[in-house]
């Protein structure tokens, strides 16, 4: 798809402060729309976006099998029909490069471009507290300022690469898969090597494994992946959801996580073994999340419960995977079910049946270097032409602390977060006045969290114009009730003991605490809208 509109050129770096009202970190999915929004109530909008085009995860993440595990027709934006009527998706489970074009597209649409300067890395900004506003430096020098800052910079965006010695003396091609090159990566003739077996790696290992002459993955700690059930989507279908977004999008608003799937109201322990077992297989061949978000709803907070489904996970694998001690590496014991996000996955137990893929397991020998040929492990060394890094993210907090970003009194928002997210709502941080996080951090459909995020800053930002207020920020107290508030949810499910991205323990050094809020998506709504509706009382205004 030809692109429409001109992005303005980056300049020199050496010219005078430019002006703007808001300033937007991030052109993605949720930059996108804030961008809009807040142009439709007239202010003037900078956004500065590190790639060299408009998507964000859609943009970056361009390995091999890359895609939604949202069904299609709910990630996309609901809030244009027009767009929604003239929006086709090809995929019930769409890939990478239709998502990008389809935020291109929005982009076209919206004529979103002329406000967007692409290459452009915001590398600090500073709050000055007399003038309540902003002051933003990109790399390269180029400086701006604006009363709002609205850091748009998603939650799986700082990509994490272990910090492997001799890491830089591998002669052969190595790619991160956050970072992967625009050209096809060309796998034939060629002995790979992938570290990491998470959500990215099951997605990518069925096709590099089809490609490559060999490929060995690098197995620390395996996954429960459900199987995705991806296909096209037919004319008919297509007519049906063009006649019902509105109320898809009603029903993903009124679920728990933002899905059409709801959990099952009974206890996974209160029902015959016949019974679970049949509910077990109906949701097994159903397309999606349905197995983790149409579950028994005690299944996320239940070890017990937990376990009769983690143990029909293990079987399916074991019946998948035709040698018995590969199935056992890859079937998960160490975590409950769902405790890490569950890959959803299309041919990738199959992959380990080829004689050209061999697993191999790194909690036993861990990696110990890089070297010039490859990977060497405490037991043997692997010689590779090409190794992937599926390795990660430093997830939620990552984007943003590796901004150089500084409020009140000069404090850091990287000390202010040393130990987890510290906010009211996910949307603001005390001490940061004016600065919103346009982020969907609930455990979410990404997109449905997402605009309502984006929908409360904007209704926010224009409180405070109507009222000729010049700051925002919540109260201390605010800001520590959340905090609680969010420890107290997390402390009801399953997740916290695991190391996982949810609890930023698969960064080393990383202080663990959970980093989504385990709140259901109409609670969190209600709470976002209440705190808005009684007059921003759990905030400073000024
Ligand atoms: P994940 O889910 O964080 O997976 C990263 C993988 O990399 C995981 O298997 C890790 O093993 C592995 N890893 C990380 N460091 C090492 C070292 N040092 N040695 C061996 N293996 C290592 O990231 P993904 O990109 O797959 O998915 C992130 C999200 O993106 C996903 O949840 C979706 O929401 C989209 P570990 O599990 O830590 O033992």
């Amino acid at each position: 798809m030809a692109q429409t509109g001109q992005h303005p050129p980056k300049p020199s770096g050496n010219g005078a402060i430019e002006h703007y009202d808001a300033i937007v970190i991030g052109a993605g999915v949720s930059g996108l729309y804030q961008l809009y929004k807040l142009r439709e109530m007239g202010l003037s909008v900078r956004v500065f976006e590190d790639a060299g085009g408009v998507g964000g995860t859609w943009y970056w993440n361009r390995y091999p099998g890359c895609r939604f595990d949202s069904e299609s027709e709910t990630y996309g934006y609901s809030w244009s029909e027009e767009l929604l009527q003239e929006w086709d998706w090809k995929e019930h489970f769409s890939g990478q490069p239709e998502n990008e074009r389809y935020l291109n597209f929005v982009a076209d649409k919206f004529d979103l471009r002329k406000d967007i300067q692409l290459d452009s890395r915001v590398s600090s900004a500073v709050y000055d507290e007399d003038a309540h506003c902003w002051e933003v430096q990109v790399e390269g020098g180029q400086r701006a300022r604006a009363q709002f800052l609205i850091g748009a910079v998603g939650v799986l965006s700082a990509k994490y690469t272990p910090p492997f010695e001799g890491i830089d003396s591998f002669k052969g091609q190595s790619f991160h898969t956050s970072s992967w090159p625009k050209e096809k990566v060309d796998f034939s003739g060629k002995r790979v090597g992938c570290i990491g077996t998470g959500a990215t790696a099951v997605q990518l290992i069925p096709i590099v494994a089809q490609e490559a002459s060999h490929l060995t993955v690098f197995q620390r700690t395996p996954n429960y992946c459900a199987p995705l059930r991806n296909s096209e989507v037919n004319p008919e279908i297509q007519a049906v959801w063009k006649a019902n977004y509105p109320k898809i999008h009603k029903k993903c608003r009124e679920t728990s996580a933002g899905f059409e799937h709801e959990f099952d109201p009974r206890s996974a322990l209160e029902v015959s073994e016949e019974e679970r077992l049949a509910l077990y297989e109906e949701l097994w061949a159903l397309p999606g999340f349905t197995k983790w978000l149409g579950n028994f709803h005690d299944i996320m907070t239940n070890q017990e419960a937990n376990e009769t489904f983690a143990e029909f996970v293990r079987n399916k694998i074991r019946e998948r995977v035709h040698d018995p001690e590969v199935a056992e590496l890859l079937a998960p014991k160490d975590h409950p079910f769902g405790a890490k996000r569950i890959p959803l996955e299309t041919h990738y137990y199959e992959a380990y049946n080829r004689d050209n893929v061999k697993l191999v397991d790194v909690r036993k020998a861990p990696i110990e270097r890089i070297t010039p040929k490859g990977v060497k492990t405490q037991d043997a060394e692997y010689e590779f032409d090409v190794i992937i890094y599926a390795t990660g993210f430093d997830a939620v907090s990552g984007p943003l602390t590796r901004i150089d970003i500084r409020g009140e009194g000069g404090q850091t928002f990287k000390d202010k977060w040393a130990n987890g997210p510290r906010t009211h709502l996910g949307i603001q941080t005390a001490g940061f006045p004016n600065f919103f996080i346009a982020a969907s951090t609930a455990f979410c459909n990404y997109t449905v969290c997402a605009e309502m995020i984006v929908e409360w800053i904007a209704d926010c930002i224009g409180y405070l114009r109507e009222k000729n207020l010049s700051s925002i920020a919540p109260t201390l107290q605010a800001e520590d009730a959340w905090v609680e508030h969010s420890k107290e949810l997390a402390s009801y499910t399953l997740l916290t003991d695991t190391k996982s991205w949810f609890m930023g323990r698969n960064i080393p050094g990383k202080a663990p605490a959970l980093l989504l809020y385990a709140n259901t998506v109409p609670e969190y709504r209600k709470e976002c809208r209440e705190a808005a509706a009684n007059g921003y009382q759990d905030f400073v205004l000024q």
